[in-house]
């Protein structure tokens, strides 16, 4: 581990702002535990054992207590920043949080910025770059999977694979400097096939890895689900059924929904960003107009594409042509073409269409499959196993592709009998692109777009 470098005292309340049971203060930084003894009554946590908890009131300067708290040392380096820090809980109140935190600060003491006892948690080497952004992912999941997938990254198993592929590059470099070394005497390169198979190797692992990502984007961020249909197709109503509760209006008057109405939904430990649009149609309204352009929009940002058609009503040509066109358009878009109010329906089924499934919300008929089918379809194709290592991020996405093209370009230039100082280059590139993720190579400004994310207090 680095050294610990212990920086200026910051604190902030690290639970969120509103009334409960406690409300958690963290001060961190050097001095923090004088600062916090200095606006403690009771034992003098100046003197106290690292990871104790003491029993105390707060004091402002002028020795009006303000509440009382329990207060819990860490001394440096066995804390998350490394530094040395108290976290002080008091009552849950929104007024007595603020007014602990204000006699703090009152300590030549500064606020902290979001994210800032994470980035000092980097910087003192308690956790990588990618395990920092597993900490901010973890507090914003918004499914069990992706709360797996931020687990798996905040145990360093990225940065575990991140440090096989360097370790794997930095030997190549080796070989190729070596051979640097000696071309002064016309040293013929020995190890080329040795060489070329381990960058083939590791521009395979980092495929593999890579690989991952799709799955890992809509673990993290959800799969958009679309819903799209004629007007009164039955797409609000299925949205609420799968909600379970009356998010959308209904009403049997065409062209209900105006505006595209999204819900999140969780499933199975999938979190869906459901969204129900305006039904398609020509139409003379100017309001109705604009949603059916927000109903194609939502259609081309989709993950997941589900065209509802009523089966009450015959179906026509246009109409035909329209679910086609959609089919056609979603490409490589999972698409689900399922048929509605199956309750009211007589008929036989349309044979020139293929129907994925036929459901009725009102009647909770087939909706069990519906939603089986919709994580299946949303997920196939993809390499879906969230108990391995998944990468989540566009961040590490772009660097490992970044990485992998300049283990590419070295393994052509080998191949083009090129001499060892190109490749040299594109390996050192290469373990570059690999040190941003981890965060052996950084700069500010990679940095702040990562811990502005954070809340204060994290
Ligand atoms: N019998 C039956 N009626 C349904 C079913 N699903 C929806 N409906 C009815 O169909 C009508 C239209 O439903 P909506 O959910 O508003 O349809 P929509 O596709 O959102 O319509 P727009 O917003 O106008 O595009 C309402 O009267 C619903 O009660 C069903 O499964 N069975
Ligand atoms: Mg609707």
């Amino acid at each position: 581990m680095s050294e610990i470098n212990q920086k200026p005292p910051i604190a902030a309340i690290a639970t969120p702002v509103g009334e409960g049971g406690i409300a958690v203060i963290r001060i961190s930084g050097n001095d923090a535990i004088q600062k916090a003894a200095s606006c403690f009554k009771g034992i003098n946590l100046s003197e106290v054992k690292s990871h104790t908890v003491h029993f105390g009131k707060i004091i402002r300067k002028d020795g009006h207590v303000i509440d009382e708290v329990l207060a819990t040392v860490f001394r440096s380096p066995k804390s998350y920043t490394g530094e040395d820090t108290v976290e002080i809980s008091c009552h849950g109140g929104v007024l007595v949080t603020q007014a602990v935190l204000e006699a703090i600060l009152d300590r030549d003491v500064r606020p902290a910025e979001p994210g800032e006892f994470t980035q000092r948690a980097f910087l003192n080497g308690k956790l990588d770059l990618d395990q920092a952004e597993a900490v901010a992912d973890l507090i914003h999941a918004k499914s069990i999977k992706a709360v797996d997938a931020a687990n798996q990254q905040l145990e360093g198993k990225l940065g575990e694979h991140i440090k096989a592929f360097r370790q794997q590059i930095i030997d190549a470099t080796a070989m190729v400097e070596l051979e640097l070394d000696f071309i002064e005497e016309d040293v013929e390169f020995a190890n080329k096939d040795q060489l070329r198979s381990l960058l083939v190797d590791v521009s395979h692992e980092i495929s593999k890895l890579l690989d991952t990502y799709e799955t890992g984007r809509l673990v993290k961020d959800g799969v958009k689900t679309v819903f799209i249909g004629r007007p009164n197709a039955g797409k609000s109503t299925l949205l609420n059924t799968l909600v379970g509760t009356d998010r959308a209006i209904v009403t049997d008057i065409a062209g209900t929904t105006r505006d595209t109405i999204d819900a999140d939904w969780s499933y199975d430990g999938i979190l869906f960003k459901l969204i129900d649009t305006a039904g398609l149609r020509e139409t003379e309204d100017v309001i109705e107009a604009e949603g059916v352009k927000r109903s194609q929009k939502a259609f081309e940002q989709a993950d997941l594409v589900v065209y509802l058609k009523d089966l009450s009503k015959p179906i026509d040509n246009a109409e035909r042509i329209e679910i086609a066109g959609f089919q056609k358009r979603a490409e490589a878009t999972p698409f689900l073409l399922i048929g509605t109010k199956l309750d009211l329906y007589k008929e036989p089924v349309d044979a020139r269409l293929h129907y994925d499934l036929n459901i009725s919300a009102l009647e909770d008929e087939n909706i069990h499959q519906l939603k089986k089918l919709m994580k299946q379809r949303a997920l196939e194709n993809k390499d879906y196993d969230t108990s391995s290592l998944l990468v989540t991020s566009t961040r590490h996405r772009d660097a490992l592709q970044k990485a992998r093209e300049n283990v590419q370009r070295a393994i052509t230039a080998l191949d083009q009998g090129l001499t060892g100082d190109f490749l040299s280059i594109d390996l050192r590139s290469a373990l570059k692109d690999l040190g941003t993720i981890t965060g052996e190579i950084t700069n500010e400004d990679i940095l702040s777009s990562i811990f502005s994310r954070f809340c204060i207090g994290k």
